[in-house]
């Protein structure tokens, strides 16, 4: 499982959003966030380019870190 940081979650809305994001990414699957820790984990079922992750976060408001 990939782990990435992710600054400015804050409430159960924040995971949802990060959440929906990165499952739409092609290649992501069981994503989790943990808000606690400010990190989010998912499978590549291949090679994700982290470029698009973190312009999906950022869409969303949130920041990779
Ligand atoms: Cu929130």
């Amino acid at each position: 499982m990939a782990k990435i940081k992710i600054k400015g979650m804050s409430c159960n809305h924040c995971v949802m959003a990060v959440t929906n994001a990165l499952n739409e990414i092609e290649g992501i699957r069981n994503v989790k966030v943990d808000i606690a820790k400010g990190e989010a984990g998912f499978d590549e079922l291949k090679p994700v380019d982290m470029d698009i992750v973190r312009k999906a976060i950022k869409k969303e408001g949130y920041e990779v870190v």
